[in-house]
């Protein structure tokens, strides 16, 4: 594995989550796979989960950690071609990249959507320039259009929790006052498409007229705007606001009554309740959701590490 951006990246996606499981149970049996090996993080965006997890995955792994916030720490970055560089960017991606490269035997690289220019965001084009002038294999921290290593954790948390043989999961929007990426909801969907493919799961998405995401990730999913006929019955609730993919970053209305509470709970069986983090109380999800018995966010989020730990493991392995 030389790149871990999409779920198209992995070519068997049970394997990974029980060598993910596996590592979990037993963290440091590969402590000597990355002696002398270094894993560099930049990120030009903030980040709290990523940024520790996968610090703590490569250590587990016996890496080198070095982590950069390029936006605050490094130069003005320019990534368009053929520029003069005669103004704000004081340093082009492909010397940037290359030298990243030179010093990490993996990078990983968190750059969000500017969510004004649609076609701009679903390029790629930050990330894309990156993996091609860094010249080592690349992690997504989340990238404009996807966040695989948080999906990769929720598959794993649901894998891990499931009561029945095939859970019906339902991905919900939830209101918020800014415009969110359409990252997490994308590859997410992604990836409970692919769970569904195997058998492993049912697979539902909720949300106002509008807030349509890319058909590119939702393939094979039930699309119903009726929150509470998409919860019926509900094994697990995964909660997330989004901007417009349509009308492009753009909020349509204030969401009014999609806010996940105990009330709506009810309809389901007896739902876990799913959020990348980190959520805004109150208004995306209920604190009584989030303080009871229901709430898998922690249980979640402690699965990054596994998430990371299993990628990082495999690049390690691929690229011996
Ligand atoms: C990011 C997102 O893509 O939705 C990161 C999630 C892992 N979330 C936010 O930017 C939240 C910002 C806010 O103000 O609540």
């Amino acid at each position: 594995m030389k790149l871990f951006c999409s779920v198209k990246d992995v070519s068997n996606i049970q394997g990974l989550v029980r060598e993910a499981l596996e590592l979990k149970a037993s963290p440091y049996t590969h402590k000597l796979l990355g002696e002398n090996k270094t894993l560099g993080l930049i990120f030009l965006n903030p980040s709290l989960r990523t940024r520790l997890s996968t610090q703590k995955a490569a250590l587990n792994l016996g890496m080198n950690v070095m982590v950069m916030n390029l936006d605050k720490e490094g130069w003005a970055l320019e990534t368009q071609d053929g520029v003069v560089m005669n103004g704000t960017t004081v340093e082009h991606i492909r010397e940037a990249a290359a030298v990243m490269g030179q010093y990490c035997d993996i990078l990983g690289i968190r750059s969000f959507p500017k969510l004004l220019d649609r076609e701009e965001d679903y390029s790629e084009d930050l990330f894309n320039k990156f993996v091609k002038y860094c010249a080592v294999p690349v992690i997504s921290l989340e990238s404009a259009t996807l966040h695989p290593l948080q999906s990769l954790a929720d598959l794993i948390t649901i894998i891990e929790t499931k009561k029945t043989d095939r859970p019906k999961v339902v991905l919900t929007w939830a209101p918020h006052v800014k415009p969110l990426p359409q990252a997490v909801p994308n590859s997410f969907s992604e990836w409970m498409c692919e769970a569904q493919k195997e058998g492993l799961i049912d697979f539902v998405i909720t949300h106002p007229a509008g807030y349509e995401l890319n058909t590119d990730f939702t393939s094979g999913a039930t699309i119903i705007h009726d929150q509470d006929s998409a919860l019926a019955d509900a094994d697990y609730v995964y909660v997330k606001n989004w901007s417009s993919y349509a009308d492009y970053g753009k909020i349509l209305s204030d969401g009014k009554g999609w806010m996940m509470d105990n009330e709506k709970l009810k309809q389901t069986n007896h739902a876990k309740v799913m959020h990348c983090l980190p959520v805004r109380r109150d208004l995306e999800l209920s604190s009584e959701i989030l303080d009871g018995p229901h709430s898998l966010v922690i249980h979640e989020a402690s699965n990054r590490v596994w998430a990371a730990q299993a990628i990082l493991k495999t690049m390690l392995e691929a690229n011996n």
